[in-house]
């Protein structure tokens, strides 16, 4: 992707902006899209800030379909958020069109890029400290799942097929220890038989789709606890973000990957794997605020692989990590050479000891199951 500096006039260009250019701010929570905040100055002194991205279309290869989708969705958020009384300027997503009336612009070298609205006095989170946000997170996501519940399924596009599919991400995976293509798979031969040792599990949750056990839902998919925005003053949960993968999918996946990332006591880039452990408390506060926003809506099914798919999405990152650093690093954004293998093993010490607190995390959901009424 080509630099922000040399694009800011043409952006100027393609979009209404209101007010006077004042500077644009990388915002580097993501490792895929590039984000960017862009401030104008009104008359009378007030500031207006816009968010502009511009996509990854080495990731999301058909990124005309992905921002179909993504108008769709903002826009069904937008009424679901109006209906419950909501502020659709903070807790929920616009696209701002070209002056052309488009809804992404196609710069001259080819990039990709869209704007929405900046959320205002609001912040993101990178590692939990304590289990109260983590809750809230739970919250807004449940939330976000419940929103999206009578969305048309049917309308949306797989922007990147097979997303969370085990068995092909494990496929992919193994492709890439025998292509070694960057010739580094002697320097993470642990890593690799970690992984493939596991095999069976990746096969656990898209065996039961096609029995029909697991119902298909529409999901956010990337659940990340920094795409999550928190409103400075409440600290509540109010707007998720970072709707590219907003696909069909499974609610475990969304429930897995939010504890994956912040079921942590470390970041996700932590070398020293001495600081990273999985907390069992971070689990629980994430499963309570999870069930409690969608907890009636989830199947017995669902309920009874919530710690199995927060094993699962971990395991799968992991390979993606590590099968992204067999490669070359052509996927993720990399800020040294060993970062995606340093990001591989933080995810696989959370396996481990997930596997070890499995029993425990599973008497965690029946619990809160029990507690909340819902039954498992
Ligand atoms: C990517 O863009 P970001 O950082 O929110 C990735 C997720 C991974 C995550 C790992 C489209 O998400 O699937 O879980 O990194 N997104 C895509 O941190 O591949
Ligand atoms: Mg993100």
């Amino acid at each position: 992707m080509s630099g922000i500096d040399s694009k800011i006039s043409e952006l100027l260009a393609a979009y209404d902006f209101s007010g006077e250019f004042a500077g644009e701010t990388a915002i580097n929570d993501g490792h895929i899209n590039g984000t960017y905040a862009f401030t104008f100055l009104l008359p009378g002194g007030k500031e207006k800030k816009y968010l502009v991205q511009q996509i990854n279309t080495g990731v999301f290869k058909d990124p005309i379909g992905l921002m179909e989708n993504f108008v769709s969705v903002c826009e069904y958020l937008r009424n679901e958020v109006t209906a419950n009384g909501g502020d659709p300027e903070r807790e929920c997503l616009t696209v701002y069109p070209t002056r052309e009336g488009k809804p992404y612009y196609i710069d001259g070298e080819g990039g990709f890029w869209r704007c929405v609205n900046f959320v205002n006095n609001a912040y993101t989170v990178q590692v939990i400290d304590n289990p109260e946000t983590f809750r809230k997170s739970a919250l807004a996501f449940g939330k976000f799942q419940l929103m999206l519940a009578e969305y048309p399924i049917e309308n949306l596009k797989e922007t990147i097929p097979n997303f969370h599919n085990t068995v092909s991400r494990f496929a992919d995976f193994k492709k890439a220890v025998d292509n070694n293509l960057s010739g580094r798979a002697d320097t993470c031969r642990d890593e690799i038989a970690f992984a493939l040792a596991r095999e069976k599990d990746c096969g656990r949750l898209v065996d039961m789709i096609e029995r029909g056990e697991l119902p298909l839902r529409v999901t956010h998919n990337d659940t990340k606890l920094n795409n999550v925005m928190f409103d400075n003053e409440t600290g509540e949960g109010i707007c998720v973000v970072d709707l590219d993968t907003v696909m069909p999918g499974l609610s475990l996946y969304d429930f897995g990957d939010s504890i994956r990332f912040g079921a942590s006591t470390a970041a996700e880039d932590e070398k020293n794997l001495d600081k990273v452990h999985f907390s069992l408390d971070y689990f629980k506060a994430y499963t309570e605020g999870f069930l409690a926003a969608a907890g009636r809506a989830l199947t017995s099914n669902e309920k009874r692989n919530l710690a199995f798919a927060s094993k699962l999405m971990t395991l799968e990152c992991g390979m993606r990590f590590l099968g992204d650093y067999l490669n070359g690093d052509t996927y993720f954004k990399t800020d040294y050479p060993e970062h995606n293998l340093v990001r591989c093993r933080t995810q696989f010490r959370l396996v481990k000891e997930m596997e070890e607190a499995m029993d425990k995390m599973n008497e965690t959901v029946e619990k809160i199951c029990e507690e909340l009424g819902i039954g498992i």
